[in-house]
């Protein structure tokens, strides 16, 4: 795919950053044994991913916003254009020693997702979407959600609630709704590879609730380049401010969305 001069800053600006973090990555491994633990190690792993990408983003277009979920958050010259940056998705992951991460990145323009990139540096895959233009992986792979539409083959993908149980009543219920009537769910941790997997036809449908826009910004244009739908679990909210998301293959969605919005199919 010929990317916009945008998409290409952010290809590299994630590269740049994903090189930083599989360098961290790699020592997260010889800290685990330590007393004091890899906690501390991975923030600054965490921080220094985000200055990677505000320098080289910020770099290339100064006059745009910037919402990054490690803090950082200007005020563009340019009230229209925000970059929505998840440095370190899937954090539990990594801290873990588990190579199942990513660098997320948006762009927004008037209050809609225009360019996005979800970067997997450990198993070097690249996801990106324009839009009007498609979904793509790496140099040259087009994505396209799953073509299944039999609910029993379908897989999905979720979150389950931690450090806290706000959700946990409603999870256990779509639990109990999804897993008699499909082949299964999994629950990876990184939100935006969530998404990306639907877009590459892996799962067939992603949900969770209680997000934050960084980690589904970018995500959610994948989806839909790649021929998917996500829509808010309440419908006519605001998906990225109110965080809680279904999204699947037009083939599925309707059955899915239904049991997930506690709904008869
Ligand atoms: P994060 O790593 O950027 O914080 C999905 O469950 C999302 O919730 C992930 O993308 C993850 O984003 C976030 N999250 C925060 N704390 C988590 C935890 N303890 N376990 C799993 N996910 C967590
Ligand atoms: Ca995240």
């Amino acid at each position: 795919m010929q990317g916009s001069a945008n998409l290409n800053v952010m290809l590299k600006a994630a590269r740049k950053a994903g090189r930083s973090l599989v360098k961290d990555f790699r020592e997260v491994e010889n800290l685990q044994v330590g007393t004091k633990g890899p906690g501390d190690f991975v923030s600054r792993a965490d921080t220094a991913a985000e200055a990677i990408l505000k320098d080289e983003l910020m770099g290339a277009r100064p006059n745009y916003g910037f919402l990054g979920e490690e803090g950082t958050q200007i005020e563009g010259k340019d009230p229209t254009r925000r970059w929505i940056v998840d440095p370190l998705d899937g954090t539990t992951n990594f801290l873990h020693g588990m190579p199942h991460w990513a660098i997320s990145i948006a762009l927004e323009h008037k209050g809609e997702i225009v360019s996005a990139v979800v970067f997997d540096p450990a198993k070097d895959e690249m996801f990106y979407a324009e839009k009007g233009a498609g979904a793509w992986m790496n140099d040259s792979q087009r994505l396209r959600v799953s073509g299944r539409t039999k609910m029993i083959e379908t897989v999905y993908a979720t979150g389950l609630p931690f450090g806290g149980a706000k959700y946990l009543p409603a999870c256990l219920q779509d639990l109990a709704r999804l897993l008699p009537v499909c082949a299964g769910v999994r629950r990876w941790g990184a939100a935006s590879l969530d998404l990306a997997y639907v877009a590459a036809g892996r799962f067939d449908g992603y949900w969770e609730r209680g997000l934050q826009p960084w980690d589904i910004a970018a995500g959610i244009l994948i989806v839909r380049e790649a021929g998917g739908f996500v829509e808010p679990i309440r419908e006519g909210q605001d998906m990225l401010a109110d965080g809680n998301v279904v999204a699947g293959a037009a083939g599925i969605f309707e059955p899915f969305a239904n049991i997930i919005r506690d709904r008869e199919a």
